[in-house]
C-alpha cells in the first residue's frame, strides 16, 4: 500500500508548462500529457457527487480533433437492412435519455504498479461522474434495421491518429449496444458535450471502462465477427489468470476488458493532511462498473478491523456512491485511514491490486494517511 501514499503532492507536467490545460477550461487538472491532452483531475476536486466539466478529467490518444456540429453526420452501416448518415438535429429529435454515470480510465492507477509500464502515469484521479443525454444507441440501431447477423457494433471516431498510430475504432457486443442505458450523447452536465470530451456526439457505454465512450462518434459499423482494430484485437485486454509482476502475458491469455471492478476512493481529508484531536470527518465515493455498492468499510490498524462507513447521497445505477465516516482520533499520532468497498455481488476490493501488462483496473484499498496532533 506505501506506492498508494507515496506521491503527496502530485503535479504532472504543471510546473513545466503553466496553462498547459487552459484552453480547455481544465486549469486546476495535472497535466500528464499536453498532446494530446491527458488531464487528471487532483482527488481534492472529486468531492461531490456530480463532477463539474471544468474538473472533469480528459484522455486523449490523439489530437482533439476539429468539429462542425451543423455539418456532423453519424453513419450506420454494414450488417443492417438500410444505411444510414443522421445528422444532429434528427438525433436529437429522437426520445432523449440522462444517464448518471461515473466515467473512468481502465489505467486509473496505472502509476502505482510496480513494475512499472509504459502509458500516462494516471494516479487516482482519471475518473469522474456527470449527466450524459443522448437517444439510444437502440432506436439509432432499430431506424436502420439491424440483421441477425451482427455480432458486435464497431464505433469509428473523428480523432486523427498521430505517425504511425492505428485509428481509435472500438467495439461493443450487440447485446451492450442495445442495452437501453447505452446512448450516443449530446449533451453533458446540462450542456453541449464540450471539445475534449467528444463534441458534438459521444457513446456512453456506462458500467464500462472509459474507452467504450467514444468521443466525436460519426460511425457505427455492425459486424458479423470481432473487430481487428488495435484498440479490440491488442489494446484493453487483460491476463485471464493471475500473472506475477513483470511477467510476460501470452497474447492468448488476454481477454477484452469490459466492466470495471469495485473500488473506492477517499476524498477527504486529504492526504498528507495535520489535523487537530477531535471528530475527523472522512468521506469519499465507491463504484464497482455494472454492480452496486452494497457496503464501505474503514479501518486505522492497518487492516486488522474494519468499521462500516454510512452509505449516502444520490443514488443511480451506474454512478458511484458517497460514503461517509466519523473517526474519533483521540491520540496525537499519525493515522493511515484505508477504505475497502464491496459490491453487489459480495465482491470485495483487493489489498493488492493485481499487476497486469498494461496496468488496467487499478483498485487496492485507498489509503490516506493524516496527522493528527493534541488540543
Ligand atoms: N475518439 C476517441 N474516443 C475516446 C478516446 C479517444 O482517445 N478518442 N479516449 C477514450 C478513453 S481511453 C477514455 S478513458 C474516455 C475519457 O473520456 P473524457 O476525456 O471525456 O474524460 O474517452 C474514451 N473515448
Ligand atoms: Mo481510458
Amino acid at each position: 500500500m506505501a506506492a498508494a501514499t507515496a506521491r503527496i503532492a502530485p503535479t504532472g507536467l504543471n510546473a513545466q508548462t503553466p496553462g498547459a490545460a487552459q484552453r480547455y477550461g481544465k486549469e486546476k487538472l495535472i497535466v500528464r500529457s499536453m498532446r494530446p491532452p491527458d488531464f487528471e483531475t487532483p482527488v481534492a476536486l472529486l468531492d461531490s457527487f456530480i463532477t463539474p466539466i471544468e474538473h472533469f478529467y480528459v484522455r486523449c490518444h490523439m489530437p482533439v480533433p476539429q468539429v462542425d456540429a451543423a455539418s456532423w453526420t453519424l453513419k450506420v452501416g454494414g450488417e443492417v437492412d438500410s444505411p444510414l448518415s443522421l445528422s444532429l438535429d434528427e438525433i436529437k429529435k429522437l426520445p432523449a435519455h440522462t444517464i448518471t454515470m461515473t466515467l473512468e480510465c481502465a489505467g486509473n492507477g496505472r502509476a502505482f504498479f510496480e513494475p512499472a509500464m509504459a502509458g500516462i502515469q494516471w494516479e487516482k484521479g482519471a475518473v469522474g461522474t456527470a449527466r450524459f443525454t443522448g437517444a439510444r444507441m437502440s432506436d439509432i440501431l432499430k431506424k436502420a434495421g439491424t440483421r441477425a447477423s451482427a455480432l458486435n457494433v464497431e464505433m469509428h471516431a473523428a480523432d486523427r491518429p498521430m505517425g504511425t498510430q492505428p485509428a481509435f475504432v472500438r467495439q461493443v457486443p450487440m447485446t451492450k449496444a442495445v442495452h437501453p442505458d447505452t446512448i450516443i450523447a449530446w449533451d453533458m452536465n446540462g450542456q453541449p458535450i464540450p471539445l475534449a470530451h467528444g463534441a458534438p456526439l459521444r457513446a456512453i457505454v456506462p458500467g464500462w471502462e472509459g474507452a467504450y465512450s467514444i468521443k466525436w462518434l460519426n460511425a457505427l459499423n455492425l459486424i458479423p465477427r470481432d473487430s481487428d482494430s488495435f484498440w479490440v484485437a491488442t489494446g484493453y485486454r487483460y491476463p485471464n489468470r493471475r500473472v506475477a509482476p513483470g511477467a510476460a502475458v501470452d497474447a492468448r491469455d488476454m481477454e477484452p476488458l469490459r466492466g470495471m471492478p469495485v473500488k473506492s476512493l477517499i476524498t477527504i481529508p486529504a492526504n498528507g493532511a495535520a489535523l487537530a484531536a477531535g471528530k475527523i470527518n472522512v468521506g469519499g465515493f465507491a463504484w464497482a462498473g455494472e454492480n452496486d455498492i452494497k457496503a464501505v468499510d474503514i479501518s486505522t490498524d492497518n487492516g486488522a478491523t474494519w468499521q462500516p462507513a454510512r452509505l449516502t447521497g444520490e443514488q443511480a445505477r451506474f454512478a458511484w456512491r458517497r460514503f461517509e465516516y466519523t473517526l474519533n482520533a483521540d491520540k496525537a499520532q499519525s493515522y493511515l485511514i484505508l477504505s475497502r468497498a464491496t459490491d453487489s455481488l459480495g465482491n470485495m476490493q483487493p489489498a493488492v491490486s493485481q499487476w497486469n501488462p498494461s496496468g488496467y483496473l487499478w483498485n487496492q484499498y485507498d489509503s490516506v494517511r493524516v496527522e493528527v496532533k493534541g488540543a
